[in-house]
């Protein structure tokens, strides 16, 4: 028997048909498959208009359903941004601020346990980061800590086991063995499918290391940013021009006996080369065979100043879109699966990421900023039956209304403490919206790697106010209308005095309604 074909009748999801003759709670409530990437970027997606982004897979999401214009993280960072989607609550309230010294309480309430309650069974599979074990789930199968591009180590019930083969292959493999071995269930399913793929330092499978090698990617106008007017900006250490981006650990221009500036990655405890230590034999051959002649080719032409910045970026965009190609390879995979399972016309299929990520913007690579690249994350959905939503959608929406939205799915209660609101009215009628005037953002992670100071900011769908404190005591404001690329700090613009009012004033009214306790130490 088909998971869950109980409900379907060759191929059509019974939803519609009970839908016309019972009430809404006599329904199947959906499945909801739920893919998230890893520092996966809206500029590295063709659904999002970027052309040089091969991604037919994930184009087939948004072409059969929606796709976010608007869709942004609450703390753009790994482990609290996984925190923000698990609760429904911003950092502060769930406490999970940073990657650093975080601990996620998994004794405290979460979207996976409620939907137990309602009745699901839940799963997830891949990037957990959040140190403490998983609660909630029916099934979890976890990558240690950051987890290896290859061969990398899972953990599960205490047990940590070495998997061959690729990342992105083994957790498609692993969530499709999971559908496969609960298709008898009669129970919805709510499975969280956590790629590492794409984070740093953007390792592809070598079944792609020729993908994007003929490509020359556009050089981002920014590129060249000189921060004028933004100290935090000019303060940061993730630019690609200089050694914070390193040849050698992130470029792969390793030779023996070359030393990479971030040796902590370059060495593992067993003494194994940190780039290559986990590959088995035959993978660092096809891997050698392909990056020698670059290799070779990099250090013979000696390159400098904006040839070298100008290479690296190319290098970097070649490196990361290689990455993306087996993602959305897998993303294609399970898709197929659910076609031919006859579980695409009764599962909601969300893909996200955990932040968005600079391409180049301003000259940098990672996130952590409020600026519009790293504070977007991508947002599409494959629409299932009795959802007729379509094509673009631009309300303001962010990873806290994840957890409201899908326990409005299930038909479950969304209890009062939630922050995040559901986007199920978004998603069945282009009549209703979010009725949000403005989002609210907070990053802690400071004094850390990338050298990003905390701030905290609004954004109301045109306008962007952030206050970087701590160490410095510094506002920005933008105007998205005008300057989309966020290139001219208006904080100190008289004319835009009343402006600047009426959103601190905002930003006051969200750090009330959130409970932020910045308010105390910042008063508005
Ligand atoms: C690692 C990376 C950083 C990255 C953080 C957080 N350095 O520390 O570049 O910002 O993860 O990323 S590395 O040298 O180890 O690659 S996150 O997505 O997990 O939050
Ligand atoms: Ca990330």
């Amino acid at each position: 028997m088909k998971l869950n074909n109980l409900y379907t009748l060759g191929g059509i999801s019974a939803l519609s048909i009970l839908g016309a003759c019972s009430s809404a709670k006599e329904e199947k409530p959906l499945n909801i498959i739920y893919i998230m990437t890893d520092d996966h970027t809206q500029q590295a997606m063709g659904c999002y208009g970027y052309d040089y982004a091969n991604t037919p897979n994930l184009d087939r999401i948004a072409n059969e359903g929606v796709i976010f214009t608007n869709s942004y993280v609450a703390n753009s960072l790994s482990g609290p941004s996984r925190a923000c989607m698990l609760t429904g609550k911003h950092s502060h309230a769930n406490g999970f601020t940073n990657n650093i010294d975080s601990y996620f309480d998994g004794s405290q309430q979460t979207f996976p346990k409620l939907l137990q309650n309602a009745g699901y069974q839940t799963a997830i599979i891949g990037k957990w980061h959040l140190h403490s074990v998983p609660t909630g789930f029916d099934h979890w199968e976890i990558l240690n800590g950051q987890g290896e591009y290859f061969n990398p180590q899972f953990i599960t019930n205490g047990d940590t086991t070495v998997c061959d083969g690729y990342v992105t292959n083994l957790i498609t493999d692993k969530s499709i063995a999971w559908l496969e071995e609960n298709k008898d269930n009669e129970k919805p399913f709510c499975l969280l499918v956590h790629h590492k793929a794409i984070h740093r330092n953007w390792m592809a499978d070598t079944c792609n290391l020729d993908a994007y090698e003929d490509v020359v990617f556009p050089l981002p106008d920014n590129f060249y940013d000189d921060y004028e007017g933004r100290v935090a900006a000019k303060e940061q250490e993730m630019d690609i021009k200089t050694n914070d981006m390193d040849l050698i650990y992130d470029l792969k221009m390793y030779r023996p006996g070359l030393e990479s500036r971030l040796r902590q990655n370059y060495i593992t405890d067993d003494g194994k080369h940190g780039l290559y230590g986990t590959m088995n034999e035959e993978q660092r051959k096809v891997w050698d065979a392909h990056y020698t002649p670059i290799i070779n080719d990099f250090y013979a032409s000696n390159l400098k100043g904006k040839e070298l910045a100008e290479w690296k970026y190319q290098r970097y965009m070649k490196d990361y879109m290689k990455t993306v190609k087996s993602l959305d390879d897998n993303v294609g995979r399970l898709l197929a699966y659910l076609e031919e399972n006859d579980l695409l016309e009764n599962t909601l299929i969300v893909y996200t990421s955990d932040q968005g990520f600079y391409m180049g913007e301003h000259g940098w690579f990672d996130k952590r900023f409020m600026y519009n690249e790293s504070f977007s994350t991508p947002l599409i959905m494959r629409m299932p039956n009795g959802y007729e939503r379509r094509g673009e959608i631009s309300d303001l929406v962010q990873n806290i209304d994840y957890a409201p939205t899908f326990l409005d799915i299930a038909g479950a209660d969304i209890p009062e403490d939630i922050q995040g609101k559901s986007m199920l009215p978004i998603l069945k009628s282009e009549n209703n919206t979010m009725e949000r005037k403005a989002l609210y953002y907070h990053f802690y992670e400071y004094p850390a790697e990338h050298a990003v100071k905390k701030h905290y900011g609004i954004y109301d769908g045109r306008y962007k106010l952030i206050h970087f404190y701590d160490d410095i005591d510094v506002w920005e404001l933008y105007d998205r209308a005008t300057d989309p690329k966020e290139m001219t700090n208006l904080y100190n613009n008289p004319e835009y005095k009343d402006i600047i009012i009426k959103l601190k004033q905002e930003l006051k009214e969200l750090q009330i309604e959130y409970n932020d306790p910045i308010l105390e130490q910042y008063p508005l």
